[in-house]
């Protein structure tokens, strides 16, 4: 088990000082590019100015405010020059840094753990090129997914993934994380996508493989090994990815259903009448549909009568309006008449089409409104999912902290169901270690024992650090260790997370 309190600060790591300050100061052109507690030396003129440490509070602390660092620095730099100088002076003097992108991470990796240096990477936000013949975007890690698809979609494309966070996150951030997301089904990961990438190592080398080749096999991939790593290899400063045309059509429908069952078999018959134009598969549970009617910040229409145990989402993304439509109407009719779902909404036009979808985007949100939430995670076989919600609910049950007023005000179960993923959010009045101990290592071993990943899409970070043995092998550990000590063998990147086993 891993808990903060069990964590203590590595004395090989340099306390950060004025001097160094002064040292970044000579790197980073403008004093805006350098947020710091640190006030400098008396008598020395100073190029730099402390700041109140409330304003390095949205940079310390999380997306959920469960991870709370205590850094004294943050660094902004626009170049990747910058970075390298950054990284050749932290390497030099043992000073520990923390990657950090647009800070919705939901595993505790892009916050420092204790006074790591926060890098962080907003202001590399060009877009570097983009090839309107093959698809293929270069840009900076820094800028933010929502507005590359916004660039993109004046020329007829789109990027490739699509999440909740999409207007804070950054495409490094994504790539750091391997994000998933809502599209995840149709387009893929972005270990597909990716096709190069520039990287700032430990030392400040930077390491140019921003291809924009489809198909190169001249030796070993390696961009393929910062993708997913969590900032704790290399500081990803540009990324080369390939975007698929924007579909002219799409659609996206809700059904409403009595059972888990009914949501496989639904899947089922989704990819049988329209497979081909299917462009998502997203369920979610009574539950957390409630949670979304009675906390989300934006109010969402409920477009059903009653409630219902379950809902799945479906979109799809085609090239023949009049086409997609029949197919849709037909298949709805279809599972109507069969009783596979009790009822069926299509979006008729962009306004509904977004409150469909505002019905499952909204959960992590109304989750966090409505308490402090527990989040996990996993990959499994698809008929195994809903048993282990199940399961948790009846654990806090029986420990008798589960239902209205209690500790444990909801267990929503939604996720992916057509990459096999799901995400539970446990609903609670505090991050309280009794709960965790309820919940872990219970949802670990129950996953393990269904041969899952204890991370779909999110990652280990600080959260998961100690737990990547319940998905991968002691041998598999081992060389995941010797590629970090060969990356970075004074372990100042990104310190506490990712393996810590
Ligand atoms: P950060 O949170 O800043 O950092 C995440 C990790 O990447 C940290 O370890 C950090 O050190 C590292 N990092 C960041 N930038 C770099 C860089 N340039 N170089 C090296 N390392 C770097 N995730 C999914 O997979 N699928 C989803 O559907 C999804 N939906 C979400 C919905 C909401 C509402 C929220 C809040 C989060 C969601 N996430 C999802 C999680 C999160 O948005 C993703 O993990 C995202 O990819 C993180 O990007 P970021 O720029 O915010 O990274
Ligand atoms: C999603 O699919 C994200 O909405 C976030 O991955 C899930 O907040 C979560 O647990
Ligand atoms: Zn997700």
């Amino acid at each position: 088990r891993r808990s903060l309190a069990t964590v203590a600060r590595s004395d090989v790591f340099a306390n950060i000082s004025a001097a160094d300050i002064e040292a970044f100061a000579k790197i980073l052109p403008s004093p805006s590019q350098i947020l710091t507690t640190i006030s400098p030396e008396s008598g020395s003129a100073a190029s730099y100015q402390a700041v109140d440490p409330s304003e390095l509070d949205t940079f310390n602390n999380d997306w959920m405010n469960k991870y709370h660092g205590k850094s004294q620095l943050v660094l902004k730099p626009k170049t990747t020059k910058e970075v390298s100088e950054i990284m050749k002076y932290c390497h030099s003097k043992n000073i520990a840094v923390v990657p950090q992108g647009g800070n919705t991470g939901l595993v505790g990796g892009g916050v420092p753990v204790f006074d790591e240096v926060i890098i962080q990477l907003g202001g590399l936000n060009q877009i570097r090129s983009f090839d309107e013949v093959a698809g293929t975007l270069v840009c900076d890690a820094g800028c933010i997914l929502e507005s590359l698809d916004n660039h993109i979609a004046e020329k007829g494309y789109m990027m490739p993934l699509d999440l909740g966070a999409k207007g804070s996150c950054h495409i490094g951030g994504n790539v750091a994380t391997n994000a998933g997301g809502l599209r995840f089904l149709r387009y893929g990961s972005l270990h597909g996508n990716v096709l190069g990438l520039e990287v700032v190592l430990p030392d400040g080398t930077v390491m140019d493989n921003l291809s924009t080749l489809r198909k190169d096999n001249t030796g070993f991939d390696l961009k393929q090994l910062f993708i997913g790593s969590e900032g704790t290899i290399g500081l990803i400063t540009g990324v080369s990815i390939v975007t698929p045309r924007r579909p002219s059509a799409m659609n996206v429908a809700v059904f409403a259903l009595d059972s888990y069952e009914a949501v496989q078999t639904v899947f089922g018959q989704v990819k049988k009448h329209c497979g081909e134009i299917l462009s998502a598969f997203e369920f979610f549970d009574q539950t957390s549909f409630d949670v979304v009617q009675k906390h989300a910040t934006a109010h969402v229409r409920d477009p059903f009568e009653a409630r219902h145990p379950f809902y799945v989402l479906i979109e799809t993304s085609g090239s023949n309006k009049d086409h997609d439509d029949e197919k849709l109407q037909v298949l709805l009719e279809h599972l109507m008449e069969e009783g596979m779902i009790q009822d069926g909404v299509l979006a008729q036009d962009e306004t509904q089409l977004q409150g469909l979808w505002a019905l499952r985007e909204s959960i992590p949100e109304a989750a966090g409104k409505m308490g402090k939430v527990f989040k996990y995670d996993l990959s499994m076989p698809i008929n195994k999912m809903y048993e282990l919600v199940l399961d948790m609910r009846k654990r806090f049950d029986e420990h008798g902290v589960h239902g209205e007023g209690k500790d444990v005000g909801a267990v929503c179960g939604y996720g992916h169901i057509g990459d096999g993923n799901l995400h539970i959010n446990i609903v609670a009045k505090s991050y309280d270690e009794k709960i965790e101990n309820i919940i872990e290592p219970y949802i670990y071993e129950w996953t393990s024992e269904v041969k899952g990943s204890v991370s779909a899409e999110h990652g280990l970070g600080l959260m998961k650090a100690t737990k990547i043995g319940y998905s991968k092998t002691p041998e598999s550990i081992e060389y995941m260790k010797k590629i970090k000590d060969l990356f970075d063998p004074k372990g100042i990147l990104n310190p506490y997370k990712y393996i810590q086993v």
